[in-house]
């Protein structure tokens, strides 16, 4: 009875929901992340070719997110997703240091185009959430993607997908990650909407 009676409330409380876009480059781990806020489990996954849409809720919030594969060949069709969304989601893997400039390009490329609109990047894959070198490898990579100068409405956490030896709960940081997303949502929403009512 209790269970109905929450589904209810739930049902009432949850506000607009929001659409989203997840991008990043191909075995970033966009998929993983889905699934794991979706389901609240790892679930093996292969490549994606097109894309995945599902819905998953962060407070009441309900993101519509679309998770877009990220080889090269799909790389043209992120724009088209990214603009119709309200916010965007960068995923990248945080030790695949090779590929950070290949990364930093690509998220440049749709930066040029999409203006005043939040920007989560994920640094992914950082699964030992006490390893004392993230934050350092953190900030290395945002300065090979030279972020402050294409964008400036962004948050950069660092995160895994999956439940390994030394993270028992992915979403004890993903949660936070995309409560900032819903935070950055409502602000300009609601600033969007003083500015029509002006
Ligand atoms: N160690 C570790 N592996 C991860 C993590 N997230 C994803 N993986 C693994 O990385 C591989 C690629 O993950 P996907 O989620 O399919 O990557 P994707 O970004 O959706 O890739 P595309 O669909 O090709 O664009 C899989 O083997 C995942 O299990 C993570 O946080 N830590
Ligand atoms: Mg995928």
């Amino acid at each position: 009875m209790g269970s109905v009676i929450t589904a209810f409330t739930n049902l009432f409380n949850t506000k607009t929901p929001y659409s989203i876009c997840m991008i990043g480059l191909d075995a970033a781990g966009k998929t993983t992340i889905l699934y794991q806020m979706k389901l609240k489990s790892t679930v093996p996954t292969v490549p994606t070719i097109g894309f995945n849409i599902e819905k998953f809720q962060v407070n009441n919030v309900e993101f519509s997110c679309w998770d877009i594969g990220g080889q090269d060949k799909i790389r043209p069709v992120w724009c088209k997703y990214v603009d119709t969304s309200d916010g965007m989601v960068f995923v990248t893997d945080i030790f695949d240091e090779e590929r950070w400039v290949e990364a930093g390009e690509a998220l440049k490329s749709i930066l040029d185009n999409y203006k005043n609109k939040p920007v989560l990047i994920l640094a992914n894959k950082a699964d030992d959430p006490n390893d004392p070198e993230l934050e350092n490898r953190k900030e290395r990579m945002l300065k090979t993607f030279n972020i402050e100068s294409v964008c400036d409405f962004w948050e950069c956490r660092t995160v895994s997908g999956i439940v390994s030896a030394t993270d028992n709960n992915p979403l004890v940081r993903l949660l936070p990650a995309f409560e900032w997303m819903v935070d950055s949502l409502e602000k300009t929403h609601s600033m969007r909407k003083r500015r029509q009512d002006l």
